[in-house]
């Protein structure tokens, strides 16, 4: 019995101490974010998706269109047709990015919270028209894509998802838990990366100096909680990525719905696409907030600015 009790005595001790060691411990520096984001200014926009930046020009995508600004904000060109040339009816597209004058399109038949007939379309970023498709690999399981980045260094192209599938059989409502990588060169799919935690209703995604940034509506709107910024570490090939959160956008000016993302090299600075005053049920637009007779879409630009540590 004695024997028993200084047994217990020393687990007691040892959870004790490790109890200790865990409250003491802080995060690595891997998990903590690497950059602070200044806002500098809104422009209000059409089209209430996403938004790709190059050199000269922003571009846009709602639902069913795709625009065009420079970077003043006045809009040079827009399509409004954007689904001619597809080779499966869709009638949503997601957020987009452009690389080497092309426009990265993730498109979809979307209904209700639920996607299928996932399309990635490559656009002609001059004139916004259809160009060629770029293979869509059933068997990677993705049901659904909510954005669409290229990876300017390994040259791969990245999908997200917002919501899991009706055919998945999982809890409809929260963000499939993958990211999606494909070859640029071949179109072939390399593998899909299971995100630790995973962001809620992930909303865009974008690659930035050797690693991923995703956006997630993960805040609701009518408890006015802010919309968030994560990073994820995609520089070993292993399927899993430890996810951070970056940023939490407190700053907006009625919570809302945040959309796509991409960040201008040129000028250091994020672009966040958000939503503001139409109430959102099930990822569509379904009525007004008090004060609000239309939804306004605008883009936030941020500077960013590297947090340096030791
Ligand atoms: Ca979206
Ligand atoms: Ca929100």
């Amino acid at each position: 019995m004695k024997k028993f009790c200084f047994f217990l005595c020393g687990v007691f001790l040892l959870c004790a101490a490790g109890m200790a060691q865990a409250a003491d411990a802080k995060p690595g520096k891997e998990m903590l974010p690497v950059n602070r984001y200044k806002l500098v200014d809104t422009f209000e926009v059409k089209g209430r998706q996403g938004i790709a930046v190059d050199d000269k020009y922003y571009y846009v995508s709602g639902s069913k269109a795709l625009y065009k600004y420079d970077k003043k904000g006045n809009l040079v060109a827009s399509n409004e047709n954007p689904f001619e040339g597809y080779a499966i009816p869709s009638n949503h597209i997601g957020d987009i990015d452009v690389y080497n004058g092309e426009i990265f399109v993730s498109a979809e038949w979307f209904e209700d919270g639920v996607g299928k007939d996932i399309q990635i379309a490559i656009h002609d970023a001059q004139t916004l028209k259809f160009k060629r498709t770029f293979k869509f690999e059933p068997e990677s399981g993705q049901e659904e894509v909510s954005g669409i980045c290229v990876d300017r260094d390994k040259r791969t192209v990245w999908m997200s998802c917002w919501a899991i599938g009706k055919e998945s059989g999982l809890l409809k409502g929260y963000s499939d838990r993958y990211l999606y990588e494909y070859s640029l060169d071949t179109g072939k799919f390399l593998r899909k990366v299971h995100l630790a935690p995973s962001p809620q209703w992930i909303q865009g995604v974008y690659y930035y100096k050797g690693a991923l940034y995703v956006t997630a509506d993960d805040g609701e709107a009518d408890d006015n909680a802010p919309d968030h910024l994560y990073r994820i570490d995609i520089s070993s090939d292993v399927n899993y990525a430890t996810v951070v959160m970056e940023k939490a956008f407190t700053e907006v000016k009625r919570q809302g719905e945040i959309e796509g993302l991409a960040f201008d090299e040129k000028a250091g600075e994020l672009l966040v696409h958000f939503n503001r005053g139409a109430r959102i049920i099930l990822g569509m637009p379904r009525g007004f907030y008090p004060d609000y007779t239309k939804e306004i879409s605008e883009i936030y630009r941020f500077k960013v600015k590297p947090i340096k540590r030791k």
